[in-house]
C-alpha cells in the first residue's frame, strides 16, 4: 500500500520488489519447518524417536501375531498393527515439515504476539508452532485402537461404529481448535465440542463394553486396556488445554510435543503390545463367542 508514496522518488517496481522480499523473509516455508525439527533437539527427538518406534513395533507385532489363525483374532492383530502404520505416516508428516505450521494466536490467547526462533537460522518469526498433523492423523490411528477394544469386548458392530464415528469427531474438531486463528473463543468452542464427543466414547468404554466383555469372558484384559485408554485419553485432553496451543501454561512447543509423544508411546505401542500378547495366548476365547458381533439372537439351525 505505502509504495504509492514512493512514486515520486523511487521507482514503483523497485519498491514493490523490496516489499515482496521483506514479506518472503517473514514467511516460514516447509523447508524452514523441516530444518527446525531437524535442529531443535526437544521437538526433533519427540518426532524422530517415534518414527523409529512405530517402525520397530510394526515389525514386532507382525512377528508376534504370525501364528494367529482365527479371523477375529487376526483382525485384532491387524488393528493394532494399523496404529503403528499410521504412526509412521503421522510422524513423517511432522518431520518433513508438511504438517507443521507457525500460527499467530488470536487476541486474548496466552501466546498472542509471541515469536518463534528458528533453530537452523536463528531468525525469529511471529507466532507459535502448531504440530497440527498429530490431530489429523489421530483421526486415522485411534479408530484402530477402538476397533481392537470393541472386538476384545465382544461388542456388536453398532457400538463399534458409534465409538469410531465420535472418535473421528474428537480428532477433527481438535484439529479445528488447533488451526483456528480468527478468535480465541472459537478455539475453545471447538475444544468443548471435541470434549463432548469424547464423553460419548467414554460412555461406550465405561458403560456398554464392560457388559459385553463380561458376557465374552474378557473382563480382565478389557478392564486393564480400558483403564489405560481412559486415563491416557484424559491426559491428551488436559495436555492440550495446558500446552502452547491451549492456555499456554506450558509455553514451549517442544515440551508440549514431548508430552504427546510420551502419551503416544503408552497409548499406542504399550497398549498394542498388551493386546497382541493377550490375543496370541487366548485365541480360543476370542473365537469362542458365536454371538460376537451379532445384532440379534442367533437362530438355531433346523436339522
Ligand atoms: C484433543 C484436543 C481437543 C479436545 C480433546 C482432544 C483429545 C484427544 C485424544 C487423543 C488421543 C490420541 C491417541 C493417539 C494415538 O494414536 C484433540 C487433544 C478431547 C483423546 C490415543
Amino acid at each position: 500500500m505505502w509504495c504509492l508514496f514512493y512514486i515520486g522518488g523511487d521507482s514503483l517496481s523497485n519498491c514493490i520488489m523490496s516489499r515482496l522480499a521483506e514479506t518472503a523473509v517473514m514467511q516460514v516455508s516447509q523447508t524452514d519447518m523441516f530444518q527446525h525439527v531437524l535442529n531443535e533437539p526437544t521437538i526433533g527427538t519427540s518426532i524422530y524417536l517415534n518414527i523409529g518406534l512405530a517402525g520397530f513395533t510394526l515389525l514386532l507385532f507382525a512377528w508376534l501375531g504370525r501364528n494367529v489363525e482365527d479371523p477375529r483374532g487376526q483382525l485384532i492383530v491387524v488393528s493394532v498393527m494399523g496404529v503403528s502404520a499410521v504412526s509412521i505416516v503421522s510422524y513423517s508428516g511432522l518431520a518433513s515439515g508438511l504438517t507443521i505450521s507457525i500460527l499467530e494466536m488470536p487476541d486474548g490467547h496466552a501466546l498472542e504476539g509471541a515469536g518463534t526462533t528458528l533453530a537452523h537460522s536463528g531468525e525469529t518469526v511471529e507466532g507459535t508452532i502448531a504440530l497440527w498433523g498429530r490431530y489429523l492423523t489421530w483421526a486415522f490411528s485411534t479408530p484402530f485402537i477402538l476397533l481392537a477394544l470393541g472386538l476384545l469386548a465382544g461388542s456388536n458392530i453398532t457400538k463399534i461404529f458409534t465409538a469410531i464415528v465420535f472418535d473421528v469427531g474428537i480428532m477433527i474438531t481438535g484439529l479445528a481448535a488447533a488451526l483456528t486463528t480468527s478468535s480465541h473463543l472459537f478455539r475453545w468452542f471447538w475444544y468443548a465440542v471435541s470434549c463432548t464427543f469424547l464423553a460419548v466414547v467414554f460412555y461406550i468404554l465405561l458403560v456398554e463394553w464392560p457388559e459385553d466383555a463380561k458376557a465374552a469372558g474378557t473382563t480382565e484384559i478389557f478392564n486393564l486396556l480400558r483403564n489405560l485408554t481412559v486415563i491416557l485419553w484424559l491426559g491428551y485432553t488436559v495436555w492440550w488445554a495446558l500446552g502452547n496451543e491451549g492456555a499456554g501454561v506450558i509455553r514451549d512447543a517442544g515440551i508440549t510435543s514431548w508430552g504427546y509423544s510420551a502419551f503416544d508411546i503408552i497409548a499406542k505401542y504399550i497398549f498394542s503390545y498388551l493386546v497382541i500378547s493377550w490375543t496370541v495366548q487366548n485365541e480360543d476365547i476370542i473365537s469362542s463367542g458365536t454371538e460376537f458381533g451379532a445384532t440379534g439372537d442367533a437362530i438355531p439351525a433346523d436339522d
